[in-house]
């Protein structure tokens, strides 16, 4: 089994804990990641897709092309990158736009034939072999931890195009963290927006801020100990923002957050600091309980 690592941005220039814990799993499960040599931005699907769609697609067909020159799928670690290059597979299946495509590629000696396309970390990590490995690894019991799950609107949605299980009442995340012996908990409006993703958080960051205190809120509301999500875009405003929130003196008590491939490094007792928790603003003041 092989992929190639689409990194995007937040990752390698804001948050390295999260290539770092996701390469630690993925070479303790012996499934190869490639290095997507000479990625750009995914382009990200609201920052530039919401004012360029063509050129939004032709960035992302280039980044397509380079992983298919290797002959396997693109796997992302942000549901931002996800939509970027799944829509754009899935643009790209009208025969006459890939060929306009590619005739602006063949300009820098690029073509993208949609023979591999794009999967997300949980898609992999979901499947059946690869979980049942998972949980022949656990090593550190997470029982008591009290989890609540953001999946980020990207990863869902258009449900057509992403084809998970429903948009409105996903599980396959909360799955995960009872498997690995956490709770999941439920809490209002679960499926509401970080506050960052459409270019809110440059548009207009107050307003984003105002969206990740209500999600905190009703998580701790809730009884949650931590948020698990499946979305670099999301760790940074979960993150930062919090830190933000707490500098404004607009939040108290404020919720550490972990990327879902962090979460199983730490059930299969990888060391926070080689998962790159310790890279967060927000500490994981539940490690001292496990
Ligand atoms: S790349 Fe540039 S800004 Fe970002 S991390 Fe995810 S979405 Fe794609
Ligand atoms: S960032 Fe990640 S997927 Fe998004 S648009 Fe609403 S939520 Fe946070
Ligand atoms: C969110 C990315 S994951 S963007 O802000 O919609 O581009």
């Amino acid at each position: 089994m092989k992929y190639s690592f689409f990194l995007g941005c937040i990752a390698p220039l804001r948050y390295p804990g999260l290539e770092a814990a996701t390469r630690l799993l993925f070479k303790e499960l012996g499934i190869e990641l490639l290095d997507l040599k000479g990625a750009s931005c995914c382009p990200a699907p609201g920052v530039f897709g919401s004012f360029d769609l063509w050129n939004w697609l032709l960035v992302a067909a280039r980044n397509l092309s380079i992983a298919e020159e290797q002959n396997v799928d693109a796997m992302v670690i942000c549901n931002g990158c996800y939509a970027t290059l799944q829509e754009a597979y899935h643009l790209l299946g009208k025969p006459e736009r890939l060929e306009a495509v590619n005739k602006v590629l063949s300009q820098i000696g690029r073509n993208y034939q949609r023979r591999t396309g794009v999967k997300h970390v949980v898609e992999v990590l979901m499947q059946k072999e690869v979980w049942d490995k998972i949980l022949s690894l656990k090593k550190r019991p997470l029982g008591g931890l009290k989890i609540a799950v953001h999946y980020g609107c990207h990863y869902l949605k258009p449900s057509k195009v992403r084809g998970h299980e429903s948009p409105e009442t996903p599980y396959h995340i909360d799955n995960m963290v009872k498997d690995l012996g956490a709770e999941p908990v439920e809490y209002v409006d679960k499926l509401m927006c970080c506050g960052a993703g459409g270019g809110v958080r440059s548009g207009n960051s107050d307003e984003a801020r105002q969206f990740t205190l209500t999600k905190i809120e009703n998580a701790r509301k809730a009884g949650a100990d931590l948020i698990v999500h499946p979305c670099a875009f999301c760790h940074f405003q979960l993150d930062t923002g919090q830190q933000e929130l707490l500098d404004q003196g607009l939040l108290k008590e404020p919720l550490p957050v972990i990327l879902i491939t962090q979460l199983i490094g730490l059930a299969l007792g990888m060391k926070p600091e080689a998962l790159g928790l310790n890279l967060n603003k927000i500490p994981h003041n539940y490690l001292s309980r496990l």
